[in-house]
């Protein structure tokens, strides 16, 4: 059974990860009517995964005895400045998500519940791979500078061909 805090910050956990899922669609969508289409299959594929989390939070907090809320989502950005700057958004969200599923793990540890702690490590690790694979691409946004965005479209499509 989860502690009231542990059920409320996986709750609050609940909210980000399904915001992270509608902020990646909404960044697709736009990439996708600026016909950069592997940037937008990239950024639709995170989408799933981010509904993926937020899926996997709600089954974890009902099966321990809690209560998993749907909340109501802020409305994601429609517009977006440039590719360079839609990854350095991504990047930076994903710092905050990170930062957010440590908060899950300290109140996990403090509130000595063993199971969340251990459970709550495929995120951490989840966590890890997405900084990377996001520092990744902007990597490859600076060598390519700004008029090599159509070969870095193809080159990302083939980075989610390869998953
Ligand atoms: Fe990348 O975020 Fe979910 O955890």
């Amino acid at each position: 059974m989860l502690t009231k805090k542990v059920e409320e910050i996986c709750n609050r956990q609940i909210e980000r990860e399904g915001y992270s899922s509608n902020l990646y669609l909404a960044m697709a969508s736009w990439a996708e009517t600026k016909g950069m289409a592997g940037i937008a299959a990239w950024l639709f594929a995170q989408s799933d995964e981010e509904r993926m989390h937020t899926l996997k939070f709600i089954k974890y907090v009902n099966e321990r005895g809690g209560n998993a809320v749907v909340p109501e989502f802020k409305k994601p950005p429609v517009k977006y400045k440039g590719i360079p700057e839609l990854f350095a958004e991504v990047l930076k969200h994903e710092q905050y998500i990170t930062a957010s599923i440590n908060e899950v793990l300290e109140t996990a540890v403090t509130e000595k519940d063993h199971a969340t702690t251990n459970w709550i490590q495929w995120f951490v690790k989840e966590q890890m791979e997405e900084e990377n694979s996001v520092q990744q691409i902007i990597d490859k946004l600076q060598l390519a500078g700004q008029h090599g965005d159509y070969f870095l479209d193809r080159d990302i499509m083939r980075l989610r061909d390869a998953k």
